[in-house]
């Protein structure tokens, strides 16, 4: 009952193992396998990247692997940083500073066309099987000033309106209900039965 999910990103990492603990899976990431060279995301879509990263790494350990991509799509920039979220503003995946890059780009856009919504799209891969593909999002809104200390990414600059609180601030375990995330993997477990009796 050990998922790999081709990650290194520790804050994604974190929320997969609480939300597969309760379904009764361990899972192992790519922190496990320092050996296996970093996937290059090259695609243009969410689809395309997390295709490339759980084909590339089940093909290569001939294993089931797991893999997410994901981002936040504001309305008012036309999309961005979507597939860009991790680099936003540059290759050092710097969370602090894509922060400090989308309240500047947001300077002066007024709360209602600050709207937004959070993406994951999961596909699970193993080798010589078609992929499965699941995606889902989370609406919501860009704060000026960041809140909370949970969770990772833009996480303190995204408002959920109807809790009335940021992604940082909610507890964990709210988060893994409402998330992109936790949609996407819902709609997984939907799915996944007949693919892994195959
Ligand atoms: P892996 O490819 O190793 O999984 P990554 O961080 O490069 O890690 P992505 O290419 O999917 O992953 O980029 C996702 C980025 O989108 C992530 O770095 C955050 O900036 C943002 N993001 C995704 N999910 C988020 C969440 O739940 N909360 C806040 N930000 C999130």
């Amino acid at each position: 009952n050990d998922i790999l999910i081709a990650t290194h990103n520790a804050g994604k990492a974190k929320e997969f193992e609480a939300m597969f603990a309760e379904k009764g899976f361990r899972i192992k990431t790519l922190e496990d396998f320092p050996e296996i060279p970093e996937v290059e995301e090259t695609g243009s879509t969410f689809e395309e990247n997390a295709r490339l990263k759980a084909e590339t790494i089940a093909a290569r350990l001939k294993c089931m692997v797991l893999a997410d991509d994901s981002g936040l799509i504001v309305d008012a920039l036309g999309g961005q940083p979507g597939v860009y979220s991790a680099r936003f503003a540059g290759e050092a995946h710097n969370d602090a500073a894509n922060n400090a890059k989308l309240l500047h780009e947001l300077t002066g856009v007024p709360k209602e066309e600050r709207t937004a919504r959070f993406h994951c799209t999961l596909v699970l891969a193993a080798p010589n099987r078609k992929s499965l593909v699941v995606n889902g999002e989370t609406e919501g809104r860009i704060l000026t000033i960041p809140r909370g200390e949970n969770g990772f990414g833009y996480d303190p600059l995204f408002l959920v309106e109807e809790m009335g609180k940021s992604m940082a601030e909610l507890a964990p375990e709210i988060k893994n209900k409402i998330s992109h995330r936790a949609k996407a993997i819902q709609n997984l477990t939907k799915v996944w039965d007949d693919w892994l009796e195959d």
